[in-house]
């Protein structure tokens, strides 16, 4: 499957690809090389149609290629792919992102999640003039050095311990803690009184596969970062306008001091937020002194297409209710098919995107995600791929659902997954 482009690709990539865990290495197989994609499906370079579960790793909330989107992006290319330089639509942006998170009363446009969580902790850190951060085991918010610690996405896929290339005194900097463990970031600021900046989590986890709050997790959190007089950052680069217009944060009620935003946000296009309080913002140059910048930051084409896809799912009031329905029906029925034929799986699911992992109990941490049986994932991923269906190659990442996912397209896939999981029996 797709053998040719692979072996070309891999003669000037690493493992073929530009982001490790496309590269299949945990599920088998050769990846997907990818020709064009609409709505629901993508079609790969052999002309193969498959109903598609990762959604671009999360952007494609309208589905792929929505119209209205791309007449946005082609018109903002006609007047110029990248200034440099300010524009009115970059404001405008801001104000829609404002509407959804307003809790950020100011913003800086970045590229990618990585920069917006990188540069949130480096402004946490410069704002309270302390050199420590805490994040969760299995949580994943971009590669920058300080966060690649215990990691999840593909770190937590490959399996890899540790990075090299990380010197010591940076990883040190970083304290890990359980996620859903109010109890052990207590103990962290115990352990570190006036040394700690800020805690980095995403309020739902993404890249250990999906794991929810429980027990008023993020309200205990954020009264723990303001007694202690740190940042609470929340990473909303996966959830932030998945499961409604807003994030966690608006769902739970829990606001964070900074919010880092990325995927939907952009509809697609490199395009990344941090922001938060007025007073913290204003440490970043070039009203404060911590420096961060970029050539392609707000760039116009891909500010085009945040304001588009925005608009689009405002302009539906019952965009929201329809995803919810659709997700919904497809965490239940599927969760149905695993056990009428046997096969242990639980899944989490934050509006429209999920995860099942094929164990008994509950998952609410990364150790708990690492008990699943990622073998018999690995030959239920390819089985659905040979059905047509592509999920993320991966147990520790998320399955997204599209507006444009249809009935039929859930039929069919749960279709699928019925004889799917009878093979795995
Ligand atoms: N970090 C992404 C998954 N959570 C992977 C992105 C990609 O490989 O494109």
């Amino acid at each position: 499957m797709n053998s040719s482009a692979l072996e070309k690709a891999c003669r000037v990539f690493p493992g073929g690809v530009n982001s490790p865990v496309r590269a299949f290495k945990s599920v088998g197989g050769n990846p997907l090389f990818i020709k064009k994609a609409f709505g629901s499906k993508v079609y790969d370079v052999e002309g193969r149609e498959y109903i598609d579960y990762v959604g671009t790793w999360g952007p494609a909330v309208l589905g792929h290629a929505d119209p209205d989107v791309v007449a946005a992006v082609c018109e903002a290319a006609r007047d110029g792919l990248s200034f440099g330089a300010p524009t009115e639509n970059e404001t405008a942006l801001a104000g829609l992102i404002q509407q959804a998170f307003p809790n950020m009363e100011k913003m800086r446009f970045v590229s990618s999640g990585t920069e917006a969580a990188m540069s949130a902790i480096r402004l946490a850190r410069g704002f309270t003039g302390r050199p420590l951060i805490i994040k969760c085991d299995g949580a994943y918010h971009g590669h920058a050095d300080s966060l690649l610690v215990s990691a999840g996405s593909g770190v937590a896929t490959l399996g890899i311990p540790g990075c090299p290339g990380i010197p010591d005194a940076i990883a040190g900097c970083t304290l890990i803690i359980p996620f859903n463990d109010a109890a052990a970031l207590e103990a962290c600021f115990k352990a570190h009184p006036g040394q700690i900046a800020g805690f980095i989590v995403e309020p739902v986890c993404g890249n250990m596969g999906v794991v929810l709050p429980e027990n008023d997790y993020l309200k205990k959190v954020a009264k723990i970062c303001g007694e202690n007089g740190a940042l609470l950052i929340f990473d909303e680069v996966m959830t932030g306008f998945r499961a409604c217009f807003g994030g966690v944060s608006r769902v739970s009620g829990v606001t964070p001091d900074l919010t880092c935003l990325g995927k939907i946000a952009g509809g697609g296009m490199p395009l990344a937020v941090y922001g938060g309080r007025a007073d913290v913002m204003a440490y970043i140059a070039p009203d404060g002194p911590v420096y961060q910048a970029g050539t392609l930051s707000g760039n116009p084409v891909a500010v085009a297409c945040g304001i588009a896809t925005l608009k689009k799912i405002t302009h539906d009031e019952t965009f929201y209710r329809r995803l919810e329905e659709k997700s919904a029906r497809f965490e239940k029925e599927l969760g149905q098919l695993a056990s009428q034929a046997g096969v242990a799986a639980v899944s989490n699911r934050f509006g429209s995107m999920m995860t099942m992992f094929f164990r008994s109990e509950r998952v609410k941490d990364y150790s708990d995600a690492k008990k699943s049986d990622t073998a018999r994932f690995a030959k239920w991923f390819r089985l659905m791929l040979n059905a047509g269906i592509y999920l993320a190659p991966s147990q520790f990442e998320a399955a997204f659902v599209s507006i444009t996912h249809s009935d039929s397209d859930l039929d069919k896939t749960l279709e699928a997954a019925k004889s799917s999981f009878k093979k795995l029996v």
